[in-house]
């Protein structure tokens, strides 16, 4: 029965697009690019992720840690900037942190003062898009630290999302004493704890606009005991205008119809 309705759902989709072609309409959904980072340029971040500060590379295998299932690359960063475990990108963590403020348009100072322990150094990356209200965005994330819980280091991974400027908004995705990590070890660096791969709830865009999502990683109280991010896998959902919703409930019911009559000629 799926097989004689699939080509109607198709064909459906193919009128819709037909319909906005012949209507001279256009799509003018933002998107957030490369957010599989298999960009070829500047190592997997371009095209989109064009702005970066400290210790940012685009990895299969984040220190032993692979990506999420369905996914081939990562965008790691780390805390990396003394001691003698090796970097990703043979670039240092920021010290101080206020270019991964820059890098992330978040006024100066913002990363420092995010939690109750001033920060030493930090990475991050960045990518400006255009958004309509109603979009949707997601991403998975791994925070994979060699902090203990309840110690001296209160490393945290964080997210950014704010109107393109500058901004003091900045949502902390984990620290070493979140109920979610677990113990984790992996080969190179005394890492003790992971939160293993976490799907973000989808955020939706507030305002149409342009938008700046950015990630980062920050040592915060023990700068020679490092943190790591991993982030892959991020998508953007465009919500559908109005007057696409009444294309789409028109051509489905048109579908679901031919259907219908699909399977009684059939019977
Ligand atoms: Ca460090
Ligand atoms: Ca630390």
């Amino acid at each position: 029965m799926k097989k004689a309705t699939q080509p109607n759902i198709v064909s459906s989709r193919a009128l819709l697009v037909a319909a906005i072609m012949a209507t001279g309409g256009t799509l003018s959904y933002g998107q957030v690019l490369n957010g599989t980072f298999t960009g070829s340029g500047s190592g997997g971040f371009s095209p989109g992720w064009t702005s970066a500060a400290g210790d940012a590379a685009v990895v299969s295998s984040l220190y032993g840690t692979p990506p999420p299932s369905g996914a081939t690359f990562e965008a790691g960063l780390t805390t990396i900037n003394t001691g003698g475990f090796p970097t990703l990108s043979g670039t240092l963590a920021a010290n101080p942190s206020t270019a991964v403020d820059t890098a992330l348009g978040l006024a100066t100072g913002t990363i420092n003062t995010a939690t109750a322990n001033p920060v030493q150094e930090a990475s991050g990356f960045s990518q400006t898009f255009s958004a309509t209200a109603g979009d949707k965005i997601s991403f998975k994330w791994n925070f994979i630290t060699g902090e203990n819980a309840g110690g001296l280091g209160k490393d945290f991974a964080f997210y950014t999302l704010h109107p393109q400027g500058t901004s003091s908004s900045l949502t902390v995705l984990a620290n070493p004493d979140s109920g979610l990590l677990t113990p984790y070890n992996a080969g190179g660096i005394a890492f003790v704890a992971s939160s293993g791969w976490q799907t973000a709830a989808p955020i939706t865009i507030p305002s149409s606009g342009n938008w700046v999502l950015g990630f980062g990683v920050a040592d915060a109280g023990n700068p020679g005991v490092d943190s790591v991010l991993g982030v892959s896998s991020v998508t953007y959902t465009p919500v559908p205008e109005p007057w696409a919703w009444s294309l789409m409930s028109a051509f489905a019911f048109g579908g679901m119809a031919v259907a219908r009559r699909v399977r009684f000629n059939r019977a």
